[in-house]
């Protein structure tokens, strides 16, 4: 199969999976829950991370349906930390995947609350999860919750709240990137290697390649704030800027920025390539992550 024509229906896979994995409970009185987790996860997203898992794991020769619920995880709390780091107290945004921000559009109450249950979610559905077994589940969840925990994602949050207005230096800033940005897609290959049953050996080329991937998406993301216009990014362009943000551009420049992402790309080239098996799919994706105009 085409690899566009594997990624375009399991971009579709995702969404109908994260559709029926968030249900619709018309009959509870808090159903309004539902509405607002379907407003930001049907929002039009990359679908980056749970794409990740789905390739890892076809490198493996794993079918898609057997990683899809675990996948589909990964961006339950990806669509989490966006709702929660969209809020007043944190980034205090107002558009998000090309729409209003949820609090924008249902009480920030209820966008705090919805981000605490895709959060909750995301670990009912990975302990639920058909295909994998017990210890794989184990395995899904340890995962899971250390790369979106305190030493991951929270702490990647962290150093970005208690850096802004201040000139932090480049080891800091890798520290930020690496937990806030780097720590999903890590999980995300990990994911896939996990449901592969993949070797030791393989698992750790994986975390590398992700740590390098992770790092170089988020200094992408840090040039297209100042080179992308607000139409492509489907939010404002220089809101990091105007938020006194540490970013990459002003401490390695614009080229500076370009050529520490190149480097990084390498490092996962040279990861990928001491994988166990050929890994196609993944080597797009990460082409799209760092050639994208989003
Ligand atoms: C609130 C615990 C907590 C953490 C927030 C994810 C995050 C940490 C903040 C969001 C802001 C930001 C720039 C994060 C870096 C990661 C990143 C580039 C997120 C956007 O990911 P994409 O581009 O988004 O994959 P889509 O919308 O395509 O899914």
């Amino acid at each position: 199969m085409e690899i566009s024509t594997y990624l375009n229906n399991a971009r579709k896979q995702i969404d109908s999976k994260l559709e029926e994995l968030t249900g619709s409970y018309s009959n509870v009185p808090y159903f309004t829950l539902f509405d607002s987790a379907r407003y930001s996860l049907s929002a039009p997203g990359k679908r980056l991370r749970p794409l990740l898992v789905l390739a890892t794991a076809a490198s493996y020769a794993v079918p898609l349906e057997t990683a899809l619920a675990p996948a589909c995880t990964i961006e339950m709390i990806h669509t989490y930390s966006l709702i929660h780091d969209d809020l007043p107290s944190m980034d205090n945004d107002d558009m998000r995947r090309g729409q209003p921000t949820l609090h924008k559009v249902f009480p920030e109450w209820q966008a705090l609350l919805t981000g605490d249950y895709l959060l909750t979610h995301a670990f009912e559905v990975l302990a639920n999860a058909p295909h994998v077994t017990g210890d794989q589940k184990i395995a899904l969840i340890r995962t899971l919750s250390s790369r979106a925990g305190a030493h991951g994602m929270i702490g990647g949050q962290m150093i970005d709240l208690l850096s802004v207005g201040k000139e932090i230096d480049w080891d800091l800033l890798e520290k930020m990137h690496v937990g806030k940005t780097a720590a999903l897609i890590v999980a995300s290959l990990e994911f896939g290697g996990i449901i592969a049953g993949a070797p030791e050996k393989d698992l750790e080329a994986l975390r590398k390649t992700g740590f390098a991937i992770g790092v170089a998406f988020q200094i992408v993301d840090d040039i297209l704030d100042y080179t992308s216009t607000e139409q492509e990014l489907g939010k404002p362009i220089g809101s990091d800027r105007g938020k006194s943000k540490a970013t990459a551009v002003p401490l390695l420049g614009t080229d500076g920025a370009k050529e520490k992402a190149a480097e990084l790309l390498q490092v996962a080239d040279e990861n990928l390539r001491a994988l166990s098996q050929p890994a196609p799919l993944i080597k797009v994706l990460i082409d799209q992550m760092v050639h994208r105009r989003k």
